[in-house]
């Protein structure tokens, strides 16, 4: 199948594509054309898609093989991939054939799309980060392998029941994927606790279990290339002579029990985005992917080059986040355990090899495991750390002699109560490059988190802002927007997004702008249809769409966002004649199943909802609402569809956000905190493009330091005295009048961590200078022309070409 030009099929392309849609629905999917469903044709379109993907896998693998290419090793707990079809389309070039194809079958493509469950591999950001990357890995024809767990339950489906979250599982595999390869003849054991004993100099490891990692590959396709990557996933699965024993007794229930106990590492997903799990299965998990990817990168270099010493010049391996950071031991367990390297040496290549990024400097979040724990699941790796840490510390001291303090906080063993792993620590101390993933968050990190290391080693630590591929978030979510693009500048823009910055010129044409603006409306129009589809209220699409869509946390602050509809909910009751800028405030993200707060902020909402909707005063002039069950899919709805983007979090707190990237990108203006890549954000677009508001990282720490009182603020300002009364007072639960007391104490008597009463005043004022923009249709028009303009540097093409030229050490064709 020859794919087509860009929006353009080739005439021949279409016949083609058809005729190789009915020969796998008769083949593959085995049902006739005129039976087929839409499940059906997206099997088989799918299908087709998959054969193109399978030569340029096996072509891309004999290249970098033929060229002893040197790769990069992306290792992540979490890759949120989302649907695959439509992104295998554009990349092939086969949209508009595709789309035809399935219009002959009288059938939108995109309801054929939509029979497709999303790969939810992921949380959040860290997870969709992972899937961006790879994206762009393969668009830079990077030599590239991700590697992760197969999970066969991915982040739970939300379902809202009464206002409340209930969590459902999400079985993604159980009508099979035509996306994966399984690699039978790839696996490797993977094996668990024991004890350690010591023969000479040698440390052999006599484990008590073990567990077959097994390999499925799902291929990423490049845009701008014939060259693909791989995400390779792994599977756990008990031993098949544990099986059998287990079988031939005949005890099939305890045969059963047996193969679960082994089997259950690869079974789920946690759904915690920030707070570590803490649990054995979790630290498994950890292990599994990690020993399995360890091993099939090392025999895959040994083929290559029939040595291990020249690893660190041939292979880098990423550490997204601590999860993945026991393949620092792993390694050292594996040159030195079982190849006889001496330590030394191995030390140095683990050194040269590892990179790591991290995402958060909340230290709640910071992963730490028992060193007990880790005593019976890792014992020889506990070893190893402990060695690792011992050297380190020996050399660190040289540097400040007699500073036990500086020794206590660099150690890779928290010993302040229970003996404890630090996995960032561990992280820094094992890799060449540790980054943040915006430019205030990697300062942040040499002067906070890891400011000991920084004094030892400044020279390790660097910035990497984050990116979004504009494949996925514009050329495939907006396809309305993008042909808009592709009319006045080409379609270029999809490799480079750079290219985007001709359009700011065009930000005062009137015809430009009209046709942006028709495009914003359609979306909006799709976007009011899955409101009224996914929660039955109606609302109405000329009214000021403002967003806020994330995981649910304390600190990125939905509660600010709630308490300004409150305000204005009351303020429109007091002054029903004024001239209201209708707005709809639009919530979407899930709480982690266990943190009460979140969740009790979901109920909030739907409370406030539920008296705002139906409020015969209100009307249109506000609507409140909450989109169930985000995720990937959601999001590439809402994105194009959002007129305000909300990224409201306290200073210093969010890493840096790509979501805020991606709603620019499509069009939608900032309101924001001086935080994460907001900063950015607001360097690119111009202070005049973009709503910033609050206090900035240092007057957070300043007024924390000072004594930060929230009540005084509460007393001192009515309107915010009202807000919080209605809801502590029960106005939105009146069934249940205590049940938002909680929220509202924590703010009031529980020393407001996340610092809501500081910013509200300024939350307030700003919101009402968005309102007077959204008044003026052709500066606002003009305003998110700008911000997508000038969103080329959030292209991850350009996150990555720098880790690979600054990290990782890869040529990328400019
Ligand atoms: O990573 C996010 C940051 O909060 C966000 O600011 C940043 O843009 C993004 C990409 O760099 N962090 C997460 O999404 N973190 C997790 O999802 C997570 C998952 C499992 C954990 C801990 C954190 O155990």
């Amino acid at each position: 199948m020859q794919g087509d030009a860009v929006n353009s099929p080739t005439p021949d392309s279409i016949p083609a594509l058809n005729a190789a849609i009915d020969e796998q629905l008769l083949r593959t999917v085995g049902v006739a054309r005129q039976d087929a469903t839409s499940t059906d044709l997206m099997k088989a379109l799918s299908q087709v898609a998959r054969e193109e993907l399978s030569l340029r896998w096996v072509e891309t693998q004999a290249a970098d093989r033929g060229g002893k290419a040197r790769r990069v090793y992306y290792l992540s707990m979490e890759f949120l991939i989302g649907r695959t079809l439509s992104n295998a389309l554009g990349a092939l070039r086969l949209s508009n054939a595709g789309a035809q194809g399935m219009l002959d079958h009288a059938h939108t493509l995109e309801e054929i799309a939509d029979q497709e469950p999303d790969a939810a591999l992921g949380n959040g950001g860290l997870g969709r980060l992972a899937a961006c990357f790879l994206d762009s890995m393969a668009n830079l024809g990077l030599p590239s392998f991700g590697y992760g767990i197969r999970y066969e339950y991915g982040m739970f489906k939300q379902k809202i029941v009464g206002g409340a979250q209930t969590e459902l599982p999400d079985p993604w595999l159980a009508d099979g994927t035509p996306w994966e390869f399984p690699r039978a003849d790839i696996s490797f054991p993977v094996r668990f606790g024991g004890w350690v004993e010591h023969i000479g100099d040698r440390a052999v490891w006599r484990h008590a279990g073990e567990v077959v990692a097994k390999a499925y590959d799902m291929v990423i396709p490049g845009y701008g290339t014939r060259k693909v990557s791989t995400l390779r996933l792994w599977k756990a699965v008990a031993p098949a002579d544990l099986d059998l024993q287990a079988f031939n007794t005949g005890d099939y229930g305890r045969a059963a029990q047996v193969k679960n106990e082994y089997e259950n590492i690869s079974w789920v997903l946690y759904p915690n985005d920030s707070t570590p799990a803490g649990r054995e299965l979790r630290l498994r998990q950890e292990y599994f992917f990690v020993a399995a990817s360890v091993r099939d990168i090392l025999l895959r270099h040994m083929m290559e080059h029939g040595t291990l010493d020249n690893l660190h010049e041939q292979v880098a391996m990423h550490l997204n986040d601590t999860h993945p950071a026991i393949a620092v031991a792993e390694l050292m367990h594996v040159l030195c355990d079982e190849h006889s390297m001496p330590w030394a040496k191995a030390w140095s290549i683990c050194q040269k090899t590892f990179s790591y990024t991290n995402h958060t400097l909340m230290p709640e979040a910071l992963e730490t495991w028992p060193v007990a724990l880790m005593q019976h699941v890792l014992p020889r790796h506990l070893e190893i750390i402990f060695r690792i840490n011992a050297e380190f510390l020996a050399e660190a001291a040289k540097h400040r002699p007699g500073d036990n303090g500086f020794l206590a906080r660099l150690s890779l063993i928290d010993e302040t109560g229970e003996r404890r792993v630090r996995m960032a620590n561990l992280s820094v101390v094992g890799s060449h490059m540790i980054n943040g993933v915006s430019a205030l968050h990697s300062d942040l990190l040499v002067k906070t988190l890891f400011a000991d290391f920084a004094s030892l080693w400044p020279e390790r630590f660097t910035n990497m802002t984050n990116g979004i591929t504009p494949r996925r978030w514009l050329s495939q979510a907006n396809p309305g927007l993008a042909a808009l693009i592709d009319k006045n500048i080409g379609p270029d823009w999809r490799n480079h997004l750079d290219q985007l910055k001709q359009l700011e010129a065009l930000k005062d044409d009137a015809a430009f702008r009209a046709d942006f603006m028709a495009v914003k409306r359609q979306n909006k129009a799709r976007l009011a249809a899955l409101i009224a589809r996914s929660t039955g209220i109606k609302v109405n699409p000329d009214s000021l769409f403002d967003v806020q869509i994330k995981r649910i946390h304390e600190y990125k602050r939905q509660l600010l966002n709630v308490l300004h509809v409150i305000w204005r909910y009351q303020a429109i009751l007091a002054n029903p004649a004024a001239d209201w800028t209708p707005r709809v405030t639009i919530f979407a993200g899930k709480a982690a199943s266990s943190y009460t707060a979140a969740k009790s902020i979901i109920h909030l909402i739907h409370d406030v909802g539920n008296v705002i909707n139906n409020d015969p005063r209100i009307g249109d002039k506000l609507k409140l609402v909450f989109i169930p069950n985000y995720g990937v899919s959601v999001a590439e709805v809402i994105m194009p569809g959002a007129d305000l983007s909300e990224q409201i979090s306290t200073a210093g707190t969010e890493a840096s956000g790509t979501g805020n990237m991606k709603l620019a990108l499509n069009g939608a203006l900032t309101i924001g905190t001086d935080d994460g890549a907001n900063i950015e954000i607001r360097e690119n677009v111009g202070d005049d493009n973009i709503f910033i508001f609050g206090l900035r990282t240092p007057e957070v720490l300043a007024m924390k330091q000072g004594g930060y009182q929230p009540m005084r603020i509460y007393e001192s300002s009515p309107g915010l005295k009202a807000v919080l009364d209605a809801i502590a007072g029960g106005q939105f639960s009146p069934n249940e009048p205590g049940r938002y007391r909680g929220l509202v104490d924590a703010l009031l008597w529980g020393g407001d961590h996340y610092m809501l009463l500081a910013d509200y005043q300024s939350y307030i004022d700003t919101q009402a200078r968005v309102d007077a923009l959204y008044a003026k249709p052709d500066e606002w028009a003009s305003k998110a022309i700008i911000n997508m303009a000038n969103m080329g540097t959030f292209s991850s093409d350009r996150t990555i070409a720098q880790y690979a030229k600054e990290i990782w050490n890869i040529p990328v064709a400019p």
